[in-house]
C-alpha cells in the first residue's frame, strides 16, 4: 500500500455536513486587533489563520493553496489521527505546495476536543512566523446555547517581539454571567512550555490534548504547564468577581473574566510563580485501558541527545535521536495491530515535547513512577532534562508516521525519525523536506 493511497472520505457520515474552507498561505503584514503589525506568513492574511470548527461526523475539507511561500507548506493535524495520506508531513505523506499549487486535505471529524493544525515544511521558522491555526470538534449532541456557556479558543503564540493569546497580545477581556459554565481551550502552538494559573475561581482539566481525562478533581492555585504543541481544557462556573488567566505569570498578559452587570475593580493578582504544578500523571480517577502497556509486541528506546552528526549533508552539533540526526535515524517498524512502547530518555539539558503522528500515546510511567490518575493519552508530552518516559500505543492507523520533537528548532536540527508500518510504502522522496 502507497500511503498516497490512505486518503479520507468523500462524503461525512450520516447526519453530519461537509465544512469546507480554503486557506491560502502568503507572507505578508498582518495587522492585530490592537493595530499592531506583524511580518507574517499566513493562511488567509490571518493570525492566527481561519477556526476551523465542526461537530463529530462532520466532514472536513480544505484546500490548501500556496500564494508565494518560497519552500512550500502543508497542513498539518496536529493530534488527529486523520488517514496518513491526509497527515501534511512532507517526504513521508506529500510533496509540499510549491507557490501556484495546491493540495485538498479530507478528514472524518470524529475526535471531539481541541487540536491545531500547522504547516509542516520547513516548521521551523514557517510556524513562528504564523502558518497555524486551530481545530475544534463538538460532540454531536446537541446542548442549549445557554447550557454550553463561553467557550474560548486560546492558542499561545510567540512572533519576534510579541506574545498573542487568541488572537490579541495583552490582556483581552470577556463577560461571562455568573453561575454560567466557562470553558478555556488552551493551545500552545510555541516550541517551548507556557505557564497558566487561573486566579479567582476552582476549575478542573477536563481533557488533555484533546481527550476527555476520567472524573478529573477541582483545583485552585495550581501552576499548569503546557508542553509545545498541547493542549489543556479547562471548565469552570463563573462566580460573581473577576476571574483571571494568568499567562506566564505576567499580570499584564492572558483574559479577564468579568462578571457580566457588574463593574469589576480589578483586584491585586498574587504571584502565582510559587503555586505548585498540576501533576497531571496523579489527576482524576483510574479507569480501564484498552491494551495492557507492559506486554507490548514492540518495545522501542529513544535517547535524546546532543550528537555530532549529519544535518543536511554537513556534520553539526545535532538534536539527535541514538546518536543520528534525520534523516539517518532507522526507521521504526510496525505492523498493524501491534501494541507499541516507546521508552523515552532524555539525556540533554533541554525540554524535548514528544510528538508522534497519527496515534495518541498513553502515559504509562514517568521515571519509574506509574500514573495513578485518569488514563493520560497525550500526543505531545515534555521529556524533561533527565527523565525517562514510558508510554504506549495500539498501531491502529496505517502509515508512514513521522515521530518527533515538536521544539520546532529541535526537529530542524535532526531530532525525527519515521515509524513505519509493516507493507506501507512511501513515494514521496524524504530529501524534499527541504529547509
Ligand atoms: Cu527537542
Amino acid at each position: 500500500v502507497s500511503v498516497a493511497d490512505l486518503r479520507g472520505p468523500g462524503a461525512p457520515a450520516a447526519g453530519g455536513t461537509a465544512r469546507r474552507h480554503v486557506l491560502t498561505a502568503r507572507t505578508g503584514t498582518v495587522t492585530l486587533p490592537a493595530g499592531r503589525p506583524i511580518d507574517a506568513w499566513s493562511y488567509e492574511g490571518r493570525l492566527p489563520g481561519p477556526a476551523i470548527t465542526a461537530t463529530e461526523g462532520d466532514l472536513i475539507e480544505v484546500t490548501l493553496r500556496n500564494a508565494d511561500i518560497e519552500n512550500g507548506v502543508t497542513l498539518h493535524w496536529h493530534g488527529y489521527d486523520v488517514p496518513c495520506g491526509e497527515d501534511g508531513a512532507p517526504g513521508a505523506t506529500q510533496h509540499a505546495v510549491r507557490p501556484g499549487g495546491e493540495f485538498v486535505y479530507r478528514f472524518q471529524a470524529d475526535q471531539v476536543g481541541t487540536y491545531w493544525y500547522h504547516t509542516h515544511q520547513a516548521s521551523h521558522p514557517a510556524v513562528r512566523k504564523g502558518l497555524y491555526g486551530t481545530l475544534v470538534v463538538m460532540p454531536r449532541e446537541e446542548r442549549p446555547e445557554a447550557e454550553r456557556g463561553l467557550d474560548l479558543t486560546l492558542p499561545v503564540h510567540t512572533f519576534d517581539d510579541v506574545v498573542i493569546l487568541g488572537d490579541q497580545e495583552g490582556r483581552a477581556v470577556h463577560d461571562a454571567r455568573p453561575g454560567q459554565p466557562v470553558r478555556l481551550r488552551l493551545i500552545n502552538t510555541d516550541s517551548n512550555p507556557h505557564w497558566f494559573a487561573l486566579v479567582g475561581s476552582a476549575f478542573r482539566v477536563v481533557a488533555v490534548d484533546g481527550r476527555d481525562l476520567n472524573q478529573p478533581g477541582e483545583v485552585r492555585e495550581v501552576g499548569l504547564r503546557l508542553p509545545a504543541g498541547g493542549r489543556y481544557d479547562l471548565v469552570l462556573t463563573m462566580p460573581d468577581a473577576n476571574v483571571t488567566l494568568l499567562l506566564d505569570h505576567d499580570p499584564d498578559q492572558g483574559i479577564l473574566l468579568r462578571p457580566a452587570g457588574a463593574g469589576g475593580g480589578d483586584r491585586t493578582l498574587p504571584d502565582t510563580g510559587d503555586w505548585p504544578e498540576l501533576d497531571l500523571l496523579a489527576y482524576g480517577e483510574p479507569a480501564p485501558v484498552p491494551f495492557d502497556g507492559d506486554d507490548a509486541d514492540r518495545h522501542f528506546t529513544i535517547v535524546l541527545d546532543r550528537a555530532l552528526a549529519m544535518v543536511d549533508g554537513k556534520p553539526a552539533y545535532a538534536q539527535a535521536v541514538d546518536g543520528r540526526a534525520h534523516p539517518s535515524v532507522p526507521d521504526q517498524l510496525v505492523r498493524e495491530g501491534d501494541v507499541v512502547r516507546f521508552t523515552v530518555v532524555n539525556r540533554s539539558l533541554e525540554t524535548h515535547p514528544w510528538h508522534l503522528h497519527g496515534h495518541p500515546v498513553l502515559i504509562l510511567s514517568r521515571d519509574g513512577r506509574r500514573y495513578s490518575g485518569s488514563p493520560l493519552w497525550m500526543d505531545t508530552f515534555d521529556v524533561r532534562p533527565g527523565e525517562v518516559w514510558e508510554v504506549a500505543f495500539r498501531a491502529d492507523n496505517p502509515g508512514v508516521w513521522m515521530n518527533h520533537c515538536h521544539n520546532l528548532p529541535h526537529q530542524e536540527q535532526g531530532m525525527m525519525l519515521r515509524l513505519v508500518y509493516d507493507g506501507v510504502t512511501t513515494p514521496f522522496d524524504s530529501t524534499s523536506h527541504a529547509h
